[in-house]
């Protein structure tokens, strides 16, 4: 009787201070930071959520594609944002490996590939078809590229295989790798003043659709296996001669022993999916705004209460 009103006060005494999430673990929920803004501060506003609801957690800087074999393991506790173009295929091995799974959908569609801003296509009308590049390759050349053009794709953690793409369709183009994104933004901006035809890896949902209109180039149409299978794509000798998919997932993803040690957080992390703009305007708020991530996740909190009160509730 005694211990049952102790062990009853104790629940509510988790209950009124932390929320009904007591059965959670003390242990941190580990939650990986990588190279790209929007999954910083998407990272930090689902940690800050997590503390809301009486949880500890923990963020580690990881490689973006060695992070699906650690949330396997168990080292890391989720991952926030699998694009499906970048990161569909560490995240297909890494399940099939098991130890991770599936936590569900954002709302957000996804793309990535090579991009340019509008004023492109002034000099290179037939833009975004992809059997434009050739013709227009000398408008992209630099002294580093010689009569080639210059594409900046992105850093090589992204294994965005541009090497690979330009070989596979003959493209006459030197591939470069950003060293950040910071880098990608600098070759837009560096070539706005003269409107100067530039090519760069982009993605949506990005803050960089609101500051510079633009478009991707459209490659033959992602076909499953198009990375594995040569036949696939138009080149039938090579692989990657396919744009990345037009209408990509952006999903989470959780170790599978996530479920039992901290139950409420994990029904908190099932319960979130971001849309377009939500996403968009986070990294709006670092590279625009120059917010740091952690401020950046609270003010993106503070205005959205309404979108992320109900999916605590849901699971309270
Ligand atoms: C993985 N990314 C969104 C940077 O293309």
């Amino acid at each position: 009787m005694k211990l049952t009103n102790l062990f009853s006060a104790a629940t509510l005494a988790a209950v009124a201070g932390t929320g009904a999430f007591a059965e959670d673990s003390s242990d941190p929920i580990v939650i990986p930071i990588h190279n790209w803004s929007s999954q910083i501060v998407m990272s930090y506003v689902t940690g800050q959520l997590l503390e809301e609801i009486g949880d500890n957690v923990e963020y580690v800087t990881t490689d973006s594609q060695a992070v699906y074999e650690s949330v396997r393991l168990g080292d890391v506790t989720l991952e926030m944002e699998v694009w499906e173009g970048a990161f569909g295929a560490s995240f297909r091995a890494a399940l099939e490996k098991g130890g991770l799974h599936d936590a569900g959908d954002h709302d957000a569609v996804t793309r990535e590939d090579w991009w340019y801003p509008m004023w492109t296509k002034e000099s290179c009308p037939g833009l975004p078809d992809w059997q434009a590049l050739n013709d227009c390759a000398h408008l992209f050349a630099t002294a580093e590229t010689g009569d080639k053009g210059r594409y900046l794709d992105g850093p090589v953690d992204w294994l965005k295989h541009g090497k690979e793409r330009a070989e596979a369709l003959d493209l006459n183009f030197t591939v470069i790798n950003a060293g950040s994104a910071a880098a990608l933004w600098a070759e837009i901006g560096a070539a706005e003043a003269d409107k100067k035809p530039v090519l760069v890896f982009n993605w949506t949902p990005n803050f960089a659709e609101a500051v510079w209109p633009g478009e991707f180039v459209e490659f033959p149409a992602w076909e499953d296996g198009c990375d594995k299978d040569p036949s696939k794509g138009p080149n039938p000798d090579a692989l990657y001669d396919c744009g990345n998919p037009a209408s990509g997932y952006l999903k989470k993803a959780a170790w599978d022993g996530m479920k039992d040690k901290w139950p409420a957080a994990y029904c908190v992390l099932t319960e979130i999916s971001f849309t377009n703009p939500q996403i968009a305007e986070m990294a709006k708020l670092v590279d625009t705004d120059e917010l740091e991530p952690e401020d950046a996740a609270a003010e993106w909190l503070d205005a959205n209460r309404a979108v992320v009160d109900p999916w605590i509730s849901a699971c309270s």
